[in-house]
């Protein structure tokens, strides 16, 4: 028998920034009438199901078989991604979940789709042999997905002789690109190795697939969600921000976390704060903690530094006593949602994560932008240059993966609390801000949006 209720199955890729956005999508769906299952691993289990627990949403989690391939010595052996060092042997780890997850599929009423990370590829073959329909979902923007797959097709970058020099993309709208945006291996003029084959796997899969999620809204990057739709495929459809779907914190008064006290007094004393956080994923080396400690320190201003527990040894005590009142270090688990819509936060020294930059514009704050790794380069563009609503440091002699000094921290920092600039970005923010809300409310372009996918998917 078929049920009269669409049932999509959401597989998202093991890690916080691929999470967190489908968490949010998967409410959701539930809220639009689908039934929604959620498959994960074991270590994942139980935050997701405590997040959707009051949305009638399934969780299911399949091990990982014993032994997981390829993990470096001294990494702990999880079926989260252990860090970013371990990236393409984990990917290629999860290919051994292909049995344990087509089983539990099949077991499942029928369903209806399957809505997977980009990053779990080999879910297409088993959608092939299901008989099942696959969305990817893509945790970036519409430019930084065309850009990775332009790089790794086409090698454009191979044209020109310097990490420098802009190279040439036929009708590409406007941004013009250099080496310099690309972290490996598309920061090589002639890439090749691991990274790129993945890569080249993922896009293979993609095309296969019904469709592409994009966590983005259309009046954020029209001509880039356009060039991707005239010259690509599969169709990408905009259905974000997904960060709008956040539930409300519970309004019963839990003890507040100490942090967010901190910023209650803030507020008291109308001290502006900026927050600062590099994601889950970045490894930022100790010279560049240190420059940036540095440059808090001077600025003066009033900030909140939220930086992963094994990385806390590297910041000194001296530091935290010298910015006693003004700043503080917390390395926990934050809500960092909950915190950029803290009233007295004015601004958001991040490494441009995705989730982040969607993070900050819905909350309308501006912010500072140090890309790290990954697409973060290419967010970063996008934010300061075509939404403009940033300010950016650059490392010294603007070399990519150099180190971004204490002074250039202090200066930009300084401008985005105080001066001129950071008047510009702040109102700019808030136009953005609304705009990204009416795209979310029902009948705004990313409801049309995921109403017509949801249509083209079920029929
Ligand atoms: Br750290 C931290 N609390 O303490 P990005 C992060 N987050 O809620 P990244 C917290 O994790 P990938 C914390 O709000 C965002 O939703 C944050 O995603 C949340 O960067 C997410 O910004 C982080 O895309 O992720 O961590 O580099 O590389 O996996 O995209």
């Amino acid at each position: 028998t078929i049920s009269s209720t669409p049932h999509f199955v959401i597989f998202p890729f093991m890690s916080q920034g691929h999470t967190i956005p489908l968490l949010y999508l998967s409410r959701i769906l539930s809220d639009r009438h689908i039934s929604v299952t959620i498959i994960t691993t074991p270590a994942s289990y139980s935050s997701i199901r405590a997040s959707v627990k009051n949305d009638s949403i399934s969780v299911i989690d399949i091990p990982f078989p014993d032994n997981i391939a390829g993990v470096p010595p001294g990494v702990e052996v999880t079926d989260k991604l252990p860090s970013m060092s371990a990236f393409i042997s984990f990917v290629e780890a999860t290919e051994k979940l292909q049995p344990a997850f087509e089983e539990v599929v099949r077991s499942l009423p029928p369903v209806t789709c399957i809505i997977s990370d980009g990053f779990l590829m080999w879910t297409q073959d088993s959608a092939d042999k299901l008989g099942i329909p696959r969305l990817v979902f893509y945790g970036i923007n519409n430019f930084s997905m065309t850009m990775c797959n332009i790089m790794a097709q086409f090698k454009p970058h191979a044209a020109v002789g310097s990490d420098y020099e802009p190279f040439p993309i036929p009708n590409f709208p406007r941004i013009k690109l250099t080496v310099n945006d690309f972290e490996p291996p598309f920061s090589e003029l002639d890439p090749k190795g691991p990274a790129l084959d993945f890569l080249i796997k993922q896009q293979v899969a993609m095309a296969k697939s019904h469709g592409l999620v994009v966590n983005s809204f259309y009046e954020l990057e029209p001509e880039f969600n356009d060039y991707w739709n005239q010259n690509y495929a599969p169709k990408a459809w905009c259905v974000g921000p997904l960060c709008v779907a956040k539930p409300p914190a519970p309004k019963q008064a839990v003890k507040k976390p100490k942090w967010i006290q901190w910023l209650d007094a803030k507020l008291r004393a109308n001290e502006p704060v900026l927050y600062v956080s590099f994601g889950s994923q970045a490894e930022a080396s100790l010279e560049q903690l240190n420059e940036v400690a540095v440059g808090l320190e001077r600025s003066n201003v009033s900030f909140m530094w939220v930086i992963k527990s094994k990385l806390l040894h590297l910041i000194g005590e001296g530091f935290k006593e010298r910015v006693k009142g003004r700043g503080i270090v917390v390395a926990e688990w934050v809500d960092q949602v909950e915190i950029l819509n803290h009233e007295i936060v004015q601004g958001f020294l991040s490494h441009c994560g995705w989730n982040s930059m969607l993070e900050s514009m819905c909350a309308g704050v501006a912010v500072v932008a140090m890309p790290m790794m990954a697409e973060q380069h290419l967010n970063a563009r996008m934010v300061v240059e075509e939404i403009g609503m940033g300010l950016r440091v650059w490392a010294r002699g603007k070399v990519a993966r150099g180190i971004v000094g204490a002074e250039e921290v202090e200066k930009v920092v300084v401008e985005l609390m105080e001066g001129e600039g950071g008047r510009r970005v702040r109102k700019r923010v808030k136009e953005v801000k609304k705009s990204a809300y009416d795209a979310m409310k029902e009948g705004g372009s990313s409801w049309r949006s995921l109403d017509s996918l949801i249509e083209h998917i079920c029929g």
